[in-house]
């Protein structure tokens, strides 16, 4: 009998030696320290103070970015890292996403050599975090409508508006955020407490739940020019970043997948219907061939992303295809499980449910199912239906 949805296609046969280190580590780190808790994590609707440090010490945090204290591991590694994390919980993968691939990365690649030795090594360790303030309001699958303004005033920048939805925003050391600026587009880092600069925090959320997400607001908040990424003239500046993340998720959502197919295959074994196990019936069978069958493909699509992002050959375009498949199968998968385990399924005894709800976040956050299909679209036509 199979033990794992992967062996079937020997998945572990196609990592290196290293890459399957690194993901025995934090799997072990996840059984250890995570799993554990993550049910009261997101009932209490609360993360622990602790995590950044934690996550610091395994060293997931800005994993695949080289020097300034981060571990410099391939895009594969970081990949089946997010997978283990996510088979916990969307938001604990959405926590190293945000610091590693979208703050630590804006710094790292649009930074000066000051910030970056400033932040980078602090940020690696999970002693300072970070949060990425690109959606508004008004303006999620259209960033380039932001209303946020950065003005020049002497030496100084002051900027003016209101981010939604970030993740980690009131626990933040450092908002990377995004301003629209005379010349176009452009990056601040604005420390907490910076006078004008406040978050609340955004409650009754039924997904991602063991996540922090918040509201920034910033009144007339005035920043030196060495706080501004000067790297990023255009918003290549954060897509760049999105990039990064959605790269992540594409390996991350097949472990809440993953996740979901183990949890219910030890149930349909021991629950008996119509005298015997719910997993002798032809009806279960199907659905977990086409859930396995399903996780499988996504894990081959996602290794191949990450093969040619190693290589240095990820159009961006390719990244939405492993972010819209393995975010969509996700949660088709989840939804499945939770059939299957009949009532049992609608409470957080088993993880099914809570890995459906957020995995409706996770569909809609780093760009909703409907924009990656509109990227792929882009690229198959030459056509742009965006607008
Ligand atoms: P467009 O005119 O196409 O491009 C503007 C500039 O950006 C460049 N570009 C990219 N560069 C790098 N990577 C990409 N993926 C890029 N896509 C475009 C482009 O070359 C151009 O550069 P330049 O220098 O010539 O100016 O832009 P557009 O305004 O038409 O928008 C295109 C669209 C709709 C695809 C884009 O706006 C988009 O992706 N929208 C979705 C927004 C989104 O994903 N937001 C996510 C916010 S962060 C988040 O959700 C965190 S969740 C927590 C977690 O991750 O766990
Ligand atoms: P909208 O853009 O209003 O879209 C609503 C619906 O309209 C969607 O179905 C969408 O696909 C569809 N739609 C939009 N445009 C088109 C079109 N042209 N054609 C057809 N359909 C269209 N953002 C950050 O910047 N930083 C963060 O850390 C962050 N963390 C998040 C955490 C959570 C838990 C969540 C839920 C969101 C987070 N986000 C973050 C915001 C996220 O990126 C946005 O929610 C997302 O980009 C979608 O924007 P919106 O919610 O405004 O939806």
């Amino acid at each position: 009998m199979t033990r794992t949805p992967d062996q079937l296609i020997d998945f572990d046969a196609l990592l290196t030696e290293e890459e399957r280190m690194i993901r025995d580590t934090v799997r072990g780190f996840c059984d250890e320290r995570l799993r554990p808790h993550v049910a009261d994590w997101f009932e209490a609707h609360d993360i622990p103070d602790d995590l950044g440090p934690a996550f610091g010490e395994i060293g997931v945090l800005g994993m695949h970015l080289e020097g300034y204290g981060c571990a410099g591991t391939s895009a594969v590694a970081y990949g089946l890292a997010c997978l283990e994390l996510e088979a916990v919980d969307s938001g604990l993968r959405s926590f190293v996403s945000v610091q590693g691939s979208l703050a630590m990365y804006a710094i790292h690649r649009w930074g000066s050599e000051e910030q970056r030795n400033h932040w980078l090594p602090e940020m690696a360790a999970g002693r300072a975090i970070g949060c990425f303030g690109l959606t508004e309001p008004d303006f999620g699958s259209n960033p380039a409508g932001m209303r946020t303004t950065a003005r020049r005033d002497g030496g100084d920048w002051v900027l003016d508006g209101a981010k939604t939805w970030i993740t980690n925003g009131s626990r933040a050391d450092v908002a990377v955020v995004w301003a629209r600026v005379d010349e176009g587009y452009a990056g601040f880092l604005v420390e907490r407490g910076t006078p004008g600069f406040t978050t609340h925090d955004i409650g009754r959320k039924m997904s991602l739940r063991a996540s922090i997400t918040s509201e920034l607001v910033l009144e007339g908040v005035r920043v030196p020019d060495s706080a501004r990424l000067p790297g990023a003239t255009s918003l290549r500046g954060p897509l760049s970043c999105l990039n990064e993340a959605r790269f992540g998720i594409t390996f991350g959502a097949l472990g809440a997948a993953r996740d979901c197919i183990e949890q219910t295959l030890d149930y349909v074994a021991a629950r008996e219907v119509f005298d015997k196990p719910l997993a002798a019936y032809q009806l279960t069978q199907a659905k977990l061939a086409d859930m396995v069958l399903e996780l499988d493909k996504g894990l081959l699509l996602a290794l191949q992303l990450g093969r040619m992002k190693d290589a240095g050959r990820l159009p961006h375009q390719a990244i939405s295809l492993g972010k819209l498949n393995s975010t969509r199968e996700a949660l088709a998968i989840a939804r499945t499980c939770r059939t299957l385990l009949g009532a049992s399924g609608i409470t957080t005894e088993y993880s099914p449910i809570r890995h459906a709800n957020n995995l409706e976040s996770v569909l809609t956050y780093e760009g909703t199912a409907e924009m990656h299909q509109l990227i792929i679209g882009q690229e198959l036509t030459g056509e742009a239906a965006f607008r």
